[in-house]
């Protein structure tokens, strides 16, 4: 309760904000997009991590104004791109289930797009493995509707929940992340890539796009160009940035 408490007041005073991780293609690490992610500075400078607080956002129905302000950030900072050249920059931004299941969240996405002028297919909406195994027909319905609106959808941390195949082969999507978990063994003598490889097949045999995520060394990076994944986020590129070093790193 106490720190509920704190997390809306810390969203009335402006102590949360929005940093964005790049993400490359490997072969020319030129950056293809970004992902937004919610960060907390408190008064006393410490930093709560999402991992933290995001279940307690979740928890107190707060994910739904807050989730709200993320996409409305991430867009409007995705529109600050395109203007300054960036053509076909990408924004992914992440989506909790209680956002999802929210009868208004549908309005939210068209909303945003709508105010800022970000065309949908730049927009990038990352859901989790586990909200894809909660309510088929209702995920289905709203897959839909958001393929309607046209923006894309990720699933995230791809390999770390139950999906099944035939059930995902159904599903309305563009892309997986593989979680970092799989990228950390890559290259590690005493675990294997398969399941990096297997994910990679599926995307190729899916016709899905594929995304790395946490590449922290360029052996790992290089490994996943040879099993055919072409595009990778993590802190070997870049950690997730303020908009002002966000486009310092970008014109670099
Ligand atoms: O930024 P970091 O890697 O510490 O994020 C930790 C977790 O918090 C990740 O699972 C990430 O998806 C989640 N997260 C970060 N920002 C947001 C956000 O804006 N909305 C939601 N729903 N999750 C977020
Ligand atoms: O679950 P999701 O993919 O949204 O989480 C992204 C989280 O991973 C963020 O908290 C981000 O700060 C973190 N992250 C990004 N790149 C790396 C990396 O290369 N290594 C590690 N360990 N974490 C990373
Ligand atoms: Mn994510
Ligand atoms: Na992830």
């Amino acid at each position: 309760v106490r720190l509920m408490r704190a997390l809306n007041s810390a969203f009335q005073k402006n102590h949360l904000f929005v940093v964005y991780q790049p993400q490359v293609e490997i072969s020319s690490a030129k950056a293809i997009g970004a992902e937004a992610l919610l960060r907390w500075k408190t008064a006393e400078g410490k930093y709560i991590p999402p991992d933290q607080f995001i279940p307690i956002a979740e928890y107190s129905g707060l994910i739904i104004e807050l989730g709200d302000w993320v996409l409305r950030n991430a867009c409007f900072e995705l529109k600050t791109l395109l203007k300054k050249g960036y053509d076909d920059f990408k924004m992914s931004v992440n989506v909790s289930q209680a956002q999802f299941l929210h009868p208004e969240f549908l309005n939210s996405v068209r909303r945003a797009i709508s105010d800022t002028g970000v065309p949908p297919h730049l927009l990038d909406l990352e859901i989790t493995e586990s909200m894809a195994m909660e309510d088929p027909i209702f995920l289905m319905e709203t897959l839909h509707q958001l393929k309607k609106i046209g923006v894309k959808i990720s699933i995230d941390d791809f390999g770390t929940g139950f999906s099944s195949l035939s059930y995902l082969q159904k599903l309305p999507i563009d892309q997986l992340k593989i979680d970092r978990s799989f990228v950390n063994q890559i290259v590690d003598a005493n675990s294997s890539a398969s399941i990096p490889k297997m994910i990679i097949q599926l995307c190729q045999s899916l016709g899905l796009s594929v995304i790395a995520e946490g590449v922290e060394e360029l052996k790992q990076a290089e490994a996943l160009v040879s099993f055919g994944c072409s595009y990778a986020q993590g802190y070997y590129y870049s950690k997730p940035l303020e908009t002002l070093m966000l486009h310092e790193w970008l014109g670099q």
